[in-house]
């Protein structure tokens, strides 16, 4: 009698499954621990259990499904429905993309946040244009410089090898007179081991979660910009959905987005001091070394407001209102 019950029952689930159900694979490129992947995983569960079964969202971390660099092609072309992806590393692709990785623009969540909202109509326009739908952002900690030699001003940074993430901490580098090589934060530990990395830009979220300890002995707290990485549906695969799942989509969107800002200050000082544990020395950095960035920063601004042009410009006065 029981087996028959729960035979029963089985077959109906299977049946309205077959109806109904629908499993949309995310494809992420940072590793599960930190606080981005995190979010995204809170999101996807909140998302099926409030779905009825209608959509599970099953996230693949650390690249192991599509490559960083992949995953925005990967969604716009409709190859996976939804995808979480660094957006400054697509500043050349329209440079609304990385208006949150122009140094000094925005170096405290407060801001950050300012920023988002002053940008984020423009960044929605720019994905819709691309066929995808903007769901949320999430910041990450505020960048400082890893380094295996001390450094008390750029001139130590000339001719070091640096690990850059995009065109954007590329040009950085070069700036600063370092030699930049491009990897993903899943190929940091490999690029510092063998000698083709010994310095980089990043938050103390990578450098918790990579072990960078392990390679180098400095973290300046540089503070000089908070990027964000979004969670980006495919347009058609989203509208695809039956209403009520539209909004549950959405409904967990905006909570994963207000609870990942609402921590990321706490999270940030708990990598600091992971680092710290660990053997790292994190310290502030020298006022010639503060110049330096921020010589590079107005550099960089004016090269962002160049390209963005006037679309840009209202951005940003925007944001200078708030
Ligand atoms: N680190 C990323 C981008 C943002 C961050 O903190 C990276 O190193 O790839």
């Amino acid at each position: 009698m029981k087996r028959f019950a729960l035979g029963v029952a089985a077959a109906a689930m299977l049946a309205a499954g077959a109806a109904r159900a629908e499993t949309w694979d995310m494809p992420v490129a940072y590793s599960a621990g930190n606080h981005i992947s995190q979010s995204y995983l809170a999101f996807a569960q909140e998302v099926t259990e409030n779905s009825d079964g209608a959509l599970e969202i099953v996230v693949h971390t650390a690249g192991s499904l599509y490559a960083g660099a992949e995953i925005l092609r990967a969604v716009r072309s409709g190859q996976v429905p939804i995808g979480g992806r660094y957006m400054g590393a697509h500043a050349n692709e329209d440079p609304i993309f990385g208006l949150d990785t122009v140094p000094f623009l925005a170096t405290d969540m407060e801001q950050a946040w300012k920023l988002y909202e002053a940008s984020r109509p423009a960044i929605e326009a720019a994905l819709e244009e691309r066929g995808m739908k903007l769901l949320y952002m999430a910041p990450w900690p505020a960048q400082g410089l890893f380094s295996k030699p001390e450094v008390n001003s750029l001139e130590d940074m000339a001719g070091v090898k640096f690990r850059a993430y995009d065109a954007p901490t590329s040009r950085l580098a070069g700036l600063m007179g370092a030699v930049p090589t491009t990897t993903e934060a899943s190929e940091i530990s490999q690029a510092f081991s063998t000698g083709v990395a010994e310095a980089m830009i990043g938050s103390g979220a990578i450098g918790v979660f990579q072990k960078l300890w392990d390679y180098v002995d400095h973290f300046y707290t540089v503070n000089a910009w908070i990027p964000k990485s979004a969670v980006v549906v495919n347009r058609d695969a989203f509208d695809a959905l039956d209403e009520e799942t539209r909004a549950v989509v959405l409904r967990a969107a905006e909570k994963a987005e207000a609870d990942v800002w609402a921590n990321v200050e706490e999270v940030a000082r708990g990598y600091n001091e992971t680092l710290a544990e660990n053997g790292m020395k994190v310290l502030a950095p020298s006022q010639a070394l503060a110049d330096g960035f921020a010589a590079i920063g107005r550099t960089m601004s004016e090269e962002w407001v160049e390209n963005a042009g006037e679309r840009g410009a209202e951005v940003l006065r925007v944001y200078r209102a708030k």
